[in-house]
């Protein structure tokens, strides 16, 4: 049973798990860091407990120091939320082994997904769809290495096996350059990673990017809860998330679905968890595995009505998961905007006071952010400060409700990326719905 959990986060992302505690009525320990005592979860905790300076690596990235505040307060599970430590096996490892329950899958389930080769490989025993590759790490054979190149035809990737979420990728578009590419590619996977094996993979040039959400209770129940598309981003950040994929087929969401929940199942996955897919010509190509909650987790709850943070409990805490596919149905439509403490033309950081915050509101807006009048924005974090969702009956109304929120919110004292969303919000490809993931950034001329 638990009834008390540490939530190691910050931000929106922390006041999320705080609320689906308190439906549920467990108590709650909110870690900090010396710059976030006036966060607003960490206000409506039971408990809270400093764990460091603000840099990250003193306080959210300090494992004995959240190890430590779980033992000192009695706490029985620790939620990761997502980034920071929440897909670090090592972490993961350590809450199980001084007796804490990890809100997450297993250690060893978060080492295979987190080497790049190895999930694409358990996909492939899966039956999961993957983009065309090298079957295993590329070797230091450089005529190896060509007649790969050659057998999956160029333009190649080459990618880092511990990397992942676009750090420590290459195009290569032509022979010449391969094994130079290959080489460098090594030497900053190893600098950033610690790991410098790197594989090679057929470089989509225009795909989407569509991910499938999963649950799976451990214990051989595994549902999927329809897709989102995420196409829109910048720098691998995305900025708008939706909820179903405009254009996908019935038919399709069934068949990539099933595949994705019967892996679950043939791993022993337990906990939520995305994959992502490029879909391309009609085509999904797995290319990696998420194995946490994911920020646009709440355009699924909308599209669904699951609480996938209760469920993440419910499931971490033993109970198999009830839940069945036949109870999963997409109702309407859901988007979600990331807003962002930063300079809409530079993209740069915009930390500071926030003078006034006014919530938008109506049918079908949901708005998950910790900001408030007088909250101060530090300068230490990710320049996220919420997320506007909105849902309606069908894409368009879901569209029409975000044009609405994005008018009637009031964010002042910093600068917010709102004005690129009702920018967006209004570009005619976008309304279409589908854009490739290369399209943001080709508008804004990067
Ligand atoms: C790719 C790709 C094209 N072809 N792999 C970027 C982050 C990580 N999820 C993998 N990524 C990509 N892998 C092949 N074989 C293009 C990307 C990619 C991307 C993928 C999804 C969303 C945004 C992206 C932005 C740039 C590149």
């Amino acid at each position: 049973m638990i009834n008390k959990i540490l939530i190691a986060n910050r931000g929106e992302i922390a006041l999320r798990i705080l609320r689906a505690c308190r439906e549920l009525g467990i108590s709650t320990v909110a870690v900090h860091s010396e710059a976030d005592r006036d966060l607003k979860h960490v206000r409506l905790a039971d408990e809270t407990v400093c764990i460091g300076p603000p840099a990250s690596t003193e306080s959210y990235l300090n494992i004995p120091a959240i190890i430590a505040a779980a033992e000192v307060t009695d706490s029985v599970a620790i939620h990761p939320g997502y980034g920071f430590l929440s897909e670090n096996a090592d972490f993961a490892e350590r809450v199980e082994s001084s007796g804490f329950i990890f809100i997450g899958p297993k250690a060893d389930t978060i080492r295979l997904m987190g080497d790049k080769v190895s999930a694409k490989n358990a996909m492939i025993k899966a039956g999961v769809p993957c983009v065309p590759g090298s079957p295993e790490a590329l070797g230091d054979d450089p005529q190896e290495n060509i007649r790969l190149a050659r057998e999956i035809g160029y333009p190649v990737i080459i990618k880092a096996s511990g990397g992942g979420g676009g750090r420590g990728m290459r195009v290569v578009h032509a022979e010449g350059a391969l094994n130079n590419a290959i080489t460098l590619t090594k030497a900053e996977a190893l600098a950033a990673f610690n790991n410098g094996e790197v594989f090679m993979e057929k470089y989509l040039e225009t795909p989407r990017h569509i991910e499938f959400q999963v649950l799976s209770d451990g214990q051989g129940h595994a549902i999927h809860l329809c897709e989102r598309d995420c196409s829109l981003q910048r720098r691998n950040q995305k900025v708008i998330e939706e909820a179903p994929a405009p254009g996908i087929t019935e038919e399709e969401r069934q068949r990539i679905g099933e595949r994705v929940a019967q892996a679950c199942i043939d791993i022993g996955y337990r906990g939520a968890g995305t994959f992502e897919f490029l879909y391309e010509n009609g085509e999904f190509y797995f290319i990696e595995m998420n194995t946490r909650l994911q920020v646009e987790h709440p355009v699924t709850e909308l599209v669904t009505g699951v609480d996938l943070v209760k469920l993440q409990i419910s499931v971490a805490a033993g109970n198999p998961l009830t839940l069945r596919q036949e109870d999963i149905e997409i109702r309407g439509h859901a988007m979600e905007c990331r807003l962002n403490a930063e300079d809409p033309a530079t993209f740069m950081p915009s930390p500071g006071l926030i003078s006034q915050y006014h919530a938008p509101g109506g049918p079908g807006v949901r708005v998950d952010t910790h900001i408030y009048n007088g909250y101060r924005v530090p300068p230490y974090y990710d320049s996220m400060i919420g997320k506007l969702i909105t849902h309606g009956e069908d894409r368009e109304t879901a569209m029409a409700r975000m044009c609405g929120a994005l008018q009637e919110i009031v964010i002042e004292g910093i600068n917010t990326n709102i004005p690129l969303h009702q920018d967006l919000l209004k570009d005619e490809a976008f309304r279409r719905g589908g854009v490739e993931i290369h399209y943001l950034e080709k508008k804004l001329g990067l």
